[in-house]
């Protein structure tokens, strides 16, 4: 696996949360990735494996560390499919709106993939329609994908890594609305974080002695 915080290691935030990126091979999940972290957008290759990102943003007043995972559209395995997706507040489904069935197996394929190995309830989806720069050949209109974000409870917005048109959109979108859910901030509070890794140490390496007895 690899993975790389652009950022540092700056630990003055007040959530952090694990947004994942799915959908079929192609549809632009790794180039939104990078379009939404650096301003520089290039071709890339499938991607192999599992990859993450580490972005840190200010949203509604709160500063937010993101760990976005981003793993292939093929070729993936049982294990690896349910670690990707355990604890992640907020799930971006993508398609391509020039190729139909990239639409089509949001349904078939991720919606339930999401539903069987997530693991919080309450995580935030967000539908996105990719690649709109290529609008001669749209294949998805705009209303139908608002309809499946509607019957997938997703929100929803159209985009373009190549362009960066939407795309500090779709994350803000996102986060805005991760925001509003009580059970996400407690699960993706720092503070509450620090205190049970600190507890956790308490448990393990018990005071002795002298220190505490005054
Ligand atoms: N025109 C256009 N091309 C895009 C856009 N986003 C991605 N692409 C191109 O689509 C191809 C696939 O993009 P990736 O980001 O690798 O797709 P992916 O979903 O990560 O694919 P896997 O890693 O195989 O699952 C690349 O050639 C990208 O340059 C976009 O918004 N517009
Ligand atoms: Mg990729």
């Amino acid at each position: 696996m690899k993975g790389s915080s652009p950022v540092g290691g700056n630990n003055n935030n007040d959530y952090s949360f694990k947004i994942l990126l799915t959908g079929d091979s192609g549809v632009g999940k790794s180039s939104l990735l990078l379009s939404f972290i650096s301003n520089f957008v290039q071709d890339l290759p499938p991607t192999i494996g599992v990859d993450f990102k580490i972005k840190q943003i200010l949203v509604g007043g709160k500063r937010l560390k993101l760990t976005i995972w981003d793993t292939a559209g093929q070729e993936r395995f049982g294990t690896v499919i349910s670690s990707y997706y355990r604890g992640a507040h907020g799930i971006i489904l993508v398609y391509d709106v020039t190729r139909r069935e990239t639409f089509t197996n949001l349904s078939n394929i991720w919606a339930k993939e999401v539903e069987t190995y997530s693991t919080n309830p309450e995580c935030i989806k967000i539908l996105v329609g990719n690649k709109v720069d290529r609008e001669n050949e749209r294949a998805v209109t705009r209303e139908e994908g608002l309809a499946l974000a509607q019957e997938h409870k997703c929100l929803f917005l159209e985009c373009s890594a190549k362009t960066r048109e939407n795309v500090q959109q779709c994350f803000k979108d996102l986060t805005m609305k991760m925001l509003e859910v009580p059970s996400l901030l407690e699960s993706g509070s720092v503070e509450v974080k620090r205190h049970i890794l600190k507890q956790k140490q308490e448990d393990r390496f018990p005071c002795s002695g002298d220190c505490c007895s005054q």
